[in-house]
């Protein structure tokens, strides 16, 4: 963010691997460092989907290659609430009976500017929900034990004017 701009906006259009998953997704990052997620996701499954930024945004093999949960704090996964989390872990979106979940996040560790900055990362959605690290699994303190990435997007920069 250059001195003086106010805000940064990205964008990310996400598209399912293997199945009918679409949506749009718009950051907004304010003054006071929240980042704010915008968005809709279409055909989901009905139910919990954990969502999460990872590492890379490298779609070349699929959702598969965009690594692993953004965690440049190195500490455990978590909830969005927490204080040990991924910084990429914001925790689960739900989509209704007719497979469609309205997205609104508001979170401090997901910047658009920075050296944490989330801008060239990808946004994740899973097949299960994120058990938020208390699912007692092997997985929970890692992934969130949130199963399969069944979509994906890259987050770009977006003009400001
Ligand atoms: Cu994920
Ligand atoms: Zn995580």
């Amino acid at each position: 963010m250059e001195a003086g701009k106010l805000t940064a906006k990205g964008v990310a259009i996400i598209i399912g691997d293997n199945n009918n998953v679409r949506g749009s997704l718009h950051f907004l990052q304010h003054p006071n460092g929240t980042t704010h997620v915008t968005g809709r996701i279409t055909g989901l499954s009905p139910g919990l989907h954990g969502f999460h930024i990872h590492a890379f945004g490298d779609t070349t093999n699929g959702c598969n290659s965009t690594g692993p949960h953004f965690n440049p704090l190195k500490k455990d996964h978590g909830a969005p609430s927490d204080d040990e989390r991924h910084a990429g872990d914001l925790g689960n979106i739900f989509a209704g009976p007719d497979g469609v979940a309205e997205i609104s996040i508001r979170d401090r560790q997901i910047p658009l500017s920075g050296v944490h900055s989330i801008i060239g990362r990808a946004v994740v959605v899973h097949a299960d929900p994120d058990d938020l690290g208390r699912g007692g699994h092997e997985l929970s303190k890692t992934t969130g034990n949130a199963g399969a990435r069944v979509a994906c997007g890259i987050i770009g920069l977006q003009s400001s004017v």
